[in-house]
């Protein structure tokens, strides 16, 4: 199904403004449209009402997503050291997010499903409004490992998600395409979640999905800046946005199948998603490019204990969580 795209190429301030080349010189203004042929009889007629330029996405308070890192942290700390499927962790994370989303006008649901001889759920939020055939979705994993509480891995992907849905919300944004947002549960015993979330989601309801963004560890203490490569027009998205912002991207290599965009990929769903590495170790000229450590690991604290807030690069937190909130809007307005 191909995405339905915002036409960036007609906006090419915009796609600088995206990338913050021009944000203090532009503010987006109404575009009047081409004015009406004046009627034979000469009687002037209204002026066609302004076609107001697509809005851009607003900065996502860095602060904020952090805030939502440290509730994840405290969670864990007051519920045996972990966030994980089938623990009191994993549930108090979810009735977290979907306190913050209910309060902020969200439509949401919690699904319930059984693995590894436990419950899980996901959580999903619907934004009233827009095109129901067309639908984009942006979601993570809101489990952590057993070993720790999962910070980066993945509070980081649900903190950014959640704090970009609320950022719709604050600014009353109506795009045209429907927004849905989703954390998963049971990503840690085999993308268990999102699988069960598409294999149950009716046919119709699948064919109307314009696509899904996943963000799976986008705050790595030794990052790197890597944007899934399945569908080209969204990977374009991302890639744009990084290339406004000066910073090289490469594409990632690690993760085909192993997040939860791989269900919705295998049902025909434009997938997309950013990523700053895992266990594998920062090479010399990524170092270069990058900044941090050649030699050292992307996440050092990958399913470990030490995966707390301390095991966060704010800047790559920040750019993420940027880069998801403009693919969010331009991907659906
Ligand atoms: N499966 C993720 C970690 C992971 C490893 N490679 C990738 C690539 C893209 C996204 C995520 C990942 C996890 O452990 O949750
Ligand atoms: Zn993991
Ligand atoms: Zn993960």
């Amino acid at each position: 199904m191909p995405l339905r795209r915002a036409r960036l190429r007609s906006r090419p301030a915009a796609a600088l403004l995206a990338g913050g080349l021009l944000t203090a010189l532009l503010v987006p203004v109404a575009v009047a449209a081409e004015p009406a042929a004046q009627p034979a009889s000469g009687s002037a007629t209204a002026a066609p009402a302004a076609r107001v330029a697509p809005e851009q996405a607003p900065d996502i308070p860095v602060a904020n997503v952090k805030a939502h890192l440290s509730q994840f942290q405290s969670i864990a700390a007051a519920n045996g050291g972990n966030r994980a499927h089938g623990r009191p962790g994993y549930r108090a994370s979810l009735d977290y997010v979907k306190g913050k989303l209910d309060a902020a006008g969200f439509t949401t649901r919690i699904q319930q499903f059984s693995a590894g001889g436990g419950t899980g759920y996901n959580l999903i939020a619907d934004w009233p409004g827009g095109d129901a055939n067309q639908v984009l979705m942006a979601g993570a994993h809101l489990d952590s490992v057993s070993s720790g509480a999962g910070i980066n891995d993945n509070g980081t992907g649900s903190a950014a998600v959640l704090e970009t849905a609320l950022a719709v919300a604050r600014s009353g944004y109506q795009p045209r395409e429907h927004l849905r947002f989703a954390w998963w549960g049971a990503e840690e015993l085999g993308l268990v979640g999102s699988r069960y979330y598409v294999s149950n989601l009716p046919a119709a309801d699948r064919a109307a999905l314009s696509g899904y963004l996943n963000f799976d560890m986008i705050g790595s203490p030794n990052p790197g800046y890597f944007v899934y490569d399945d569908d080209p027009q969204i990977e374009k998205v991302f890639k744009d946005y990084y290339a406004g912002l000066g910073v090289p991207t490469e594409i990632e290599t690690e993760g085909d199948g192993r997040s939860d965009h791989a269900a919705f990929k295998s049902a025909g769903v434009p997938v997309g998603g950013l990523f700053t590495g895992a266990s594998r170790t920062k090479s010399a000229a990524q170092a270069a490019k990058w900044g941090g450590t050649a030699g050292q690991a992307f996440d050092r604290c990958y399913h470990s204990s030490c995966d707390t807030t301390s095991n966060v690069n704010d800047t790559a937190l920040n750019r993420n969580s940027d880069a998801l909130a403009h693919a969010v809007w331009t991907l659906s307005e």
